[in-house]
Order: structure tokens, then sequence, then C-alpha cells
């Protein structure tokens, strides 16, 4: 049930107030003051306040605004009930953060149907809250969903250039080495030949997820290059290191012991892999990694597959 909190310093309005809220099938929070409508107000969170004008202590226009900067994103409606009806102080508080603003004594009529009047209004603002967040929620999903892969969940072609270019610069910037290593499954199409496209599939599924496990550091990143062809990119690791990280890789993917029947060159699924690697006292700043990387796959395809060959 809606909670509504009522400050009045005097005990008359107070109780005759929450009567008035009772009847409404409201539950009466009261507090005879400023100071405590504050502690109140943040115990136990009221759906509307009502609020006296004319206060010892701090008055309803500085309660008001204490009410507003403890929950600046929030609104809880306030109506002020003043014995003055004056213009000017009807004015101060709704400058204050008063949303209604009426003159004593209040027919319970009039009091009842001001009250449900900014309920609906806060009820209209928290569904607009509702779909705020949920819009929110939705682009961050879209966020991940254009970096991402879809069949593997590993970064996707586009997250790929966008970092390679990122982390090549930053290679240069810092001078350190950086490799980047295109991988491609050995002779997939007659995997999908002899298994199927879904089989396939999942064997690209498995073969993503070993790979990505293979990258140990948290700059480092596995990519889905298209079709069954991958890439690692890997800051601060020159030739050596890259092969290391594709050593790991093979023997992730060999104890998959992913059955190929069909393969030439093995009965479980492999892949060939090229290195090319950025070194600060070698290279200017040469561009083209990745068609270094990929002619040095096409080496490792010609060497007889299921090897790694660094340029
Ligand atoms: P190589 O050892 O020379 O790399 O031989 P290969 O058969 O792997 O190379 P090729 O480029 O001739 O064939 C790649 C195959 O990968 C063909 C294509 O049908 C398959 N492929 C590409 N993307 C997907 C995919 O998303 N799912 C499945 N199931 N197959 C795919
Ligand atoms: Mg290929
Ligand atoms: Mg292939």
């Amino acid at each position: 049930m809606s909670k509504i909190l009522i400050v009045d310093d005097s005990d008359t309005i107070r109780s005759v107030l929450a009567h008035a809220v009772r009847a409404m099938k409201f539950e009466a929070v009261l507090a005879d003051c400023g100071e405590k409508a504050l502690e109140l107000f943040i115990a136990e969170q009221p759906s509307l306040v009502l609020l006296d004008v004319n206060m010892p202590g701090i008055d309803g226009y500085e309660t008001a605004r204490r009410i507003r900067a403890v929950a600046p994103e929030e609104w809880v409606p306030i109506i002020f009930l003043s014995a003055s009806e004056d213009d000017q102080d009807l004015k101060r508080a709704i400058e204050c953060g008063g949303d209604d603003y009426l003159v004593k004594p209040v027919s319970t009529v009039v009091l009842n149907a001001k009250m449900r009047a900014l309920q609906r209004l806060d009820q209209m603002r928290r569904k607009l809250v509702e779909v705020s967040n949920d819009l929110t929620a939705a682009n961050q999903r879209l966020e991940t969903l254009s970096h991402q892969d879809g069949l593997t969940g590993i970064a996707n072609r586009r997250a790929f250039d966008f970092l390679i270019e990122r982390q090549f610069l930053e290679a240069v910037r810092r001078r350190e080495p950086f490799s980047v290593v295109l991988c491609d499954v050995d002779h997939f199409k007659a995997y999908n030949d002899r298994y199927g496209h879904l089989a396939g599939d999942e064997c690209l599924r498995q073969f993503a997820t070993a790979l990505a496990r293979s990258c140990r550091r948290p700059t480092d990143i596995a990519a889905r290059y298209g079709g069954e062809e991958f890439a690692l990119l890997l800051p601060e690791t020159p030739a050596a290191g890259a092969l290391h990280v594709v050593e790991i890789a093979q023997s992730g993917i060999s104890a998959l012991a992913i059955a190929h029947e069909d393969s030439p060159t093995s009965k479980i699924v492999t892949f060939s892999a090229g290195i090319a690697s950025y070194l600060p006292e070698r290279d200017k700043a040469s561009r083209d990694l990745t068609a270094r990387a990929d002619e040095a796959l096409y080496r490792a395809k010609q060497m007889g597959r299921n090897r790694c060959v660094a340029v």
C-alpha cells in the first residue's frame, strides 16, 4: 500500500489529515517538524508528501528543498498545505520543489482528487523510467552484438578491424612489438562435406573457444576473421611469443580431438597459422600486418598444413 508522509506541527491537523488519508486506503506516516519529515522520508520512502509551511525549526519550504536534494533523480509528489492565500507563498512553494499548493482548511474531496492526479503523473513517470531503462539495456545488447560473432561468441571481423588499428598505433607509439596471427582450419570443406554444415558450425564453435582460451593476457584478442579463419591480436608480443601462443592453441585444439576422417593430413581437426610481427627497431610503421600474416598462412598450407609459419 502507498505511504503518505504527513508533515504538520499541529496535532489536530495531523490527525485530521491522517484520518482522511487512511479513509482513502493509504498508509499514513506522521512527522511534527521538518527534521523529522526528512528522517521519515528517507526511512519510509513515501509515495507522496503533504507538507505544512509554517513550522518551528526548518519550515516547509526548506523541508521540500532538502527532500528534493536527498533524491534528485527521483520524484515524489509534494503537496503544500498552507494557511496563506498569498500568491507569493504559492510561487515560493513551487520554486522549492512543491507540486501543488492547497490552502487550509482543505476539503477531503479536493485533497483526494489532487492526490489521485499526482499519483497518476507519478505512475506515468515510472513507466517512462522503465521504458528508458529497457531502451538502455537493449542498446547495450546491440552494442555487444555489433562486435560479437554470432556463431562463436568471440570478437567479429568488425571488432578485429577496429582493434588491430588501435593496437597497432598503440604499439608504434609505445615502441613495443605486436603480433598478428591468422589461423585457418585445415580441409574444412571436406569436414562439412563429410559431417554436414551443422556439425561444421559446432566444430567452429569449439575451435573458437579453444583459440580464445589460448590467449592468456587480458589484452590478447581472438576474433573470427571470416568463415573458418580466425585471428589473434597479441600486443607486446614478438614472433617468438606469438609462436608460443599458437603452440598452446594447437595443443588445446588437438585435445578436443574432433574426428576428421576425410582429412588427407590428419585424423583430427587441425589448423594452419601465419604470424606477422611488428618490431619497433626493424619496422618503420608497416600497416600490412594482416596481409603478411596471410602470406605466412599460405606458406604453412603449402608446407603441408597443421603448422605455423612466422614472417
Ligand atoms: P584448407 O586446408 O586449404 O584451408 O582447406 P579448406 O577446405 O579448409 O579451405 P576452403 O577455403 O576451400 O574451404 C573453407 C570451407 O569452410 C568452405 C566453407 O563451406 C566452410 N565454411 C566457412 N564458413 C563456415 C561456417 O560458418 N560454417 C560451416 N559449417 N562451414 C563454413
Ligand atoms: Mg579458408
Ligand atoms: Mg581452411
